[in-house]
């Protein structure tokens, strides 16, 4: 049966996955401080795995447009309790970083997914992953997240950001990286008008049979749903879901959501009904 190496797991190729987004990112948690932030981390997790997630995306930065850069120490201060908290818990454990230095001790301290939304750009980000056995997703980011979304501009926006993957692709396996281990993603979001996001959804199955890489799609709560669907971000569940099954039928073998327990159940029958 065809399998998709992911670090300590192999996953069948038969179904999508599911990846849950765990943020690491304590800015509610100012009067309870690192603890009540990681307590209510784990928490989160759990309930996670309990709704099916196959796949934990631990993050320590945000990469909404205009977020602030978070520092080195800071972020591995997040995430690396984190990971130590999980990393046994049964499911894979992705780290979204784009820092070298963080991609380092996750993957000593055993993760299975390195999530780089830079594509594995930044001076020592392949050297630091390359020796591992993590699966890596290479993501499409125009410029960088302060000033992704100024007027992005494309005169054929699949042909440039399946240009862009090919060519990370090239570079990573030229560093003797197998390319087993690479997952693509389009970016969603990230420097891209609505419309771009749309024509690089339905692009999904033609950039998996061009560049020969498996796709990771995360359109959860994002600015796409909403302008499709008219609502805030805190109504865009029914919105997402709709997303992540659209993503599924344009190629995606992962989808990374925030709504694990309703996408799990939304993917059993898009699963039952093929
Ligand atoms: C961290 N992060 C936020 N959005 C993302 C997306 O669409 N894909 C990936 N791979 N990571 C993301």
């Amino acid at each position: 049966m065809p399998q998709h190496k992911f670090g300590r797991f192999n996953f069948p190729t038969s179904r999508a996955l599911v990846m849950g987004i765990l943020n690491a990112t304590p800015d509610s948690f100012s009067d309870g401080g690192q603890f009540a932030a990681l307590d209510y981390a784990i928490t989160h997790a759990e309930q996670m795995i309990r709704d099916g997630a196959d796949i934990l995306d631990i993050g320590g930065e945000s990469s909404r447009p205009g977020a602030p850069p978070v520092p080195l120490e800071e972020e591995l201060r997040r995430v690396l309790p984190l990971i130590f908290a999980l990393r046994d818990c049964g499911q894979a454990i992705s780290v979204d970083t784009y820092k070298p230095e963080v991609m380092r001790e996750a993957v000593l301290a055993g993760v299975d997914m390195i999530n780089d939304i830079n594509g594995f750009r930044a001076p020592g980000a392949i050297e630091a992953v390359k020796d591992s056995d993590c699966a890596l997703c290479v993501m499409h980011m125009l410029n960088n997240p302060t000033t992704m979304q100024a007027q992005p501009e494309y005169n054929d926006v699949v042909r440039e950001v399946t240009a862009f993957l090919a060519e990370r692709i090239a570079v990573l396996t030229a560093a003797g990286i197998d390319k087993e281990r690479l997952w693509i993603d389009p970016g969603f979001g990230f420097g891209k008008t609505v419309e771009h996001n749309y024509a690089l959804l339905k692009a999904g199955r033609q950039m998996v049979a061009e560049l020969g890489v498996p796709l990771l799609a995360g359109l959860s709560r994002k600015s796409m749903i909403g302008a499709v669907t008219g609502k805030p971000v805190e109504q865009r569940l029914a919105g997402s879901i709709g997303g992540a099954l659209a993503a599924v039928a344009h190629g995606a073998q992962i989808v990374r959501v925030h709504d694990v327990a309703e996408t799990v159940d939304a993917l059993k029958v898009w699963q039952a009904a093929h």
